[in-house]
């Protein structure tokens, strides 16, 4: 990937593909194709086409999606099975029609199915029945890995395909309803010490584990991917590591310091009881994770001090 070369990140504002082009502009890239949703509605296949016929970008990155955590998911499933799968169908097939050189689709480590055994080798995907609460999105992603793989099949196109584990940094969605769940705790923590609460209420048992990685990290990897990994199929991008929700409220806790209690609200869902990642496919492409959990919560935790969310 030259300099200069045109590279479109489909989704710069969200969290990875802001992440993407800090990290791009960072490393010397200077020909940039973006397009916020407001101005291109990548649902509107008219619109793609006309976009990629007009502009011929070399690279393309698809980090526009739509995402949330678990209730999101689960409340709002026909939108995240309609807009990811129409949105990663227009792009792929655009770059495709315009003879993009390289692609990467971004994914999401809930393609697996629900009970498969862990940590999730890239090669346990569709072995088993996928879990309910995010049933639409997974098989959207899951989609897109196929398409991506039908592709670099029928027409030798170079597509790759990234699942992320759950991923947290700067430009994080903070409403309380439809985040992920480290957004969520580091918000409610602020603000029961803020406001003197007695007690953070967490969702479900908190038995469930979780692998968080830093947006940085994520983009760090998608970058040397991008250069060196040429592969169909998919490759897992995480820690190799996680942590119990639990034990993640107790580190949010420490780390904003809060001093009251922990309640849980048992009317909410736990989703699947484990999703780490296997990475070693990644290791031995000659990546590894570097910010740690407590440095990298730190860090946002830090960024975000005078944040109102209101
Ligand atoms: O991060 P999260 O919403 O999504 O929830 P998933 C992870 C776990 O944290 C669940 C618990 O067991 C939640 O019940 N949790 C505890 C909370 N307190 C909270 C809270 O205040 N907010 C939230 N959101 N959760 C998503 C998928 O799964 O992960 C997506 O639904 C995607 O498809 C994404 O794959 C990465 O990790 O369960």
């Amino acid at each position: 990937m030259k300099k200069d070369a045109k590279i479109y990140i489909a989704g710069h504002n969200g969290m990875v593909g802001s992440g993407l082009l800090r990290r791009l502009k960072a490393e010397g890239y200077t020909n940039f194709l973006l397009r916020s949703s407001k101005e291109l509605d990548l649902r509107n296949q008219q619109l793609v086409n006309e976009l990629f016929e007009q502009e011929k970008p070399e690279y393309v990155f698809i980090a526009a999606a739509k995402v949330g955590g678990i209730l999101a998911n689960d409340t709002y499933r026909a939108e995240f099975l309609y807009d990811n799968l129409i949105i990663q169908t227009n792009v792929i097939h655009a770059a495709y029609m315009n003879k993009v050189k390289k692609l990467m689709f971004l994914g999401s480590s809930c393609i697996y199915p629900e009970l498969a055994p862990q940590p999730l080798r890239e090669d346990f995907l569709l072995l088993g029945p996928l879990g309910p609460t995010n049933q639409p999105y997974a098989i959207a992603k899951i989609a897109g890995i196929k398409m991506c793989d039908a592709y670099r099949d029928q027409y030798g196109c170079n597509y790759i395909s990234v699942m992320p584990t759950n991923l947290y940094g700067p430009n994080d969605n903070y409403d309380l309803e439809k985040s992920h769940v480290l957004p969520a705790l580091i918000r409610k923590f602020h603000e029961a010490k803020r406001d003197g609460a007695k007690e953070v209420v967490i969702w479900g048992t908190g038995s469930p584990l979780r692998e968080f990685l830093h947006v940085d990290d994520m983009v760090d990897a998608c970058y040397h991917l991008m250069l060196h990994y040429d592969e169909g199929g998919l490759v897992n991008v995480g820690m190799g590591k996680d942590i119990s929700i639990k034990n993640l409220a107790l580190l949010v806790k420490e780390i904003v310091g809060f001093e009251g209690d922990l309640a849980h609200d048992m009317t909410k869902p736990d989703g699947t009881p484990r999703k780490l990642l296997d990475i070693t496919k990644l290791e031995k492409s000659g990546w590894t994770p570097k910010i740690s959990l407590r440095d990298g919560i730190s860090q946002v935790y830090a960024d975000l001090q005078d944040e109102e969310w209101y």
